[in-house]
């Protein structure tokens, strides 16, 4: 004989009188133990009431926008010995009875009407449901989707169901409270798609996405001693960016090296005649970068969220790579047109101990032209950076180095700077990258025009 035990609402941090905003599942359905069954949506958060058991759901005791609170009855659900949990989501109970599940069945919204081919990607075969659900492949490159502003409204339930069919939730219009993405809402998506014949269609076949491998499950420790830590927050974000930018951007780099000798025997004179101030070649590279943009527009400049119109800017804001104990940041020295060698030079100072204190804002990050990443204080002879979207360049700089230059005489003892400048071809050509180096290291070697 069955039993029927209610689903009732745990304790949810709130005085009561919480709507419910949302039903997950239909009188008759199949559900797994902790599935969600409500959502509740208070102040402050969204939760879902979960399945106490697994069984079938026999009554729901609430209705959309009915207030509850912790204890409210949400739901009875009927388990039955032979209700185990169920062995694929469409798959009626075991020893269910004929008309159960003919129920659980025609109500199960869902999964079974959604076609093979709008799954992600493959996995292998296999009669454990958690081993043949599909595994989501890695989405670290879409950055922009994991911006508060940009995240779909949905309960977990809705997210997870959506990915479970690779629906992307940005594309689905929310019919709920608020614009709230419910359920019908995807399924409506994908019978859309169906009927267009989009999602019958894998996206690579169509060219447009990436369609990447799952990323690899490896159980390391089968190899031997491990210790798991959290990526830090700034890794884990600047990570997301530098993803999306390098699948997104065609990237070309443009090695180069500059004559610094003259520039460096000015600097160690600078730095004589202002002890307190220490003056690196950074600022330097700064200056250089700012009359290289104003010789190339082009590269002061970005493409709109269209990709089909150049936006030419009209300021000099360079952004510094800075390298700190919890990750790569990115701060922005603004009119550095407008600045001479010193003030250059006490602002890279500061943002750099700012950034390396965890005090920078994000408006400090902002409004960057163009971004220069030295390494020549650790050292390497050149590297590919990754361009800082939406800029579309950015400039690698790595350690100098004494090196015999030929003038055409003899071999002459000169300081050499190695510039690694990564474009973005879809604005620039190489050839223009290659005089925009050129230029570059000009204004390096001459240590007059960098001073005009
Ligand atoms: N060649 C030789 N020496 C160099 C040099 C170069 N290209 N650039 C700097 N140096 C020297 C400096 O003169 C300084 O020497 P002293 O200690 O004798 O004065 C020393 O190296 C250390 O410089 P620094 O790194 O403290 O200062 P900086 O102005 O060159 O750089 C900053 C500041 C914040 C950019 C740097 O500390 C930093 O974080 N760099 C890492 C950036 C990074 O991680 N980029 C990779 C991003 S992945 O694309």
């Amino acid at each position: 004989m069955a039993t029927v035990v209610e689903a009732r609402v745990p304790d949810i941090g709130s005085h009561g009188d919480v709507p419910v905003i949302e039903l997950l599942v239909a009188v008759g359905d199949t559900v797994k133990k902790d599935q969600g069954l409500v959502t509740l949506e208070s102040d402050k958060a969204t939760m879902e009431v979960p399945a106490s058991t697994a069984g079938i759901l026999r009554e729901l005791k609430v209705k959309l926008g009915d207030a509850v609170s912790e204890g409210t009855v949400v739901a009875l659900i009927e388990v039955a010995d032979s209700v185990a949990t169920p062995v694929s989501p469409v798959a009626p109970p075991v020893a269910a009875t004929a008309a159960t599940s003919t129920t659980a069945s025609a109500s199960a919204p869902t999964r079974a009407a959604v076609p093979q081919a709008a799954q992600p990607s493959p996995v292998s075969a296999g009669t454990d449901p958690e081993a043949s659900a599909p595994r989501t492949p890695p989405v670290a490159f879409d950055a922009q989707a994991v911006l508060p502003a940009n995240v779909p409204h949905a309960s977990p339930a809705v997210r997870l169901y959506a990915r479970e069919l690779g629906v992307d939730l940005g594309k689905v219009a929310g019919q709920g409270r608020k614009g709230r993405i419910t359920r019908d809402d995807v399924n409506a998506f994908v019978k859309a798609s169906l009927a267009a014949g989009v999602a019958s269609a894998p996206v690579a076949s169509s060219g447009g996405g990436l369609n990447l491998l799952p990323w690899p499950k490896v159980d390391f420790s089968k190899f031997g001693a491990v210790e798991s830590q959290p990526l830090s927050r700034i890794k884990k974000i600047s990570g997301a960016n530098l993803a999306r930018n390098w699948a997104m951007i065609p990237h070309v780099t443009q090695f180069e090296q500059a004559d610094i000798t003259e520039m460096e025997a000015f600097r160690k004179k600078m730095g004589e005649e202002n002890p307190t101030q220490k003056v690196t070649p950074l600022v330097f590279l700064i200056k250089a970068a700012v009359a290289a943009l104003k010789a190339f527009p082009s590269f002061n400049a970005s493409l709109d969220d269209t990709g089909e119109n150049l936006i030419f800017k009209q300021y000099f804001h360079i952004g510094i790579a800075v390298d700190t104990p919890d990750g790569l940041v990115v701060p922005v020295i603004r009119d550095a047109d407008q600045k001479g060698l010193l003030q250059l030079a006490a602002e890279l100072g500061e943002i750099s101990k700012k950034a390396r204190d965890k005090r920078l804002a994000g408006a400090d990050m902002q409004g960057g032209c163009f971004s220069i990443s030295s390494l020549g204080g650790i050292g390497g002879t050149s590297f590919t950076p990754i361009i800082n979207a939406p800029e579309v360049a950015i400039m690698g700089v790595s350690k100098s180095e004494m090196k015999p230059v030929w003038n055409g005489a003899a071999f002459e003892p000169r300081l050499m700077l190695p510039l690694s400048l990564s474009y973005d071809h879809r604005v620039i050509d190489g050839a223009e990258a290659a005089r925009f180096a050129t230029y570059f290291a000009k204004q390096l070697a001459d240590i007059r025009r960098l001073l005009l």
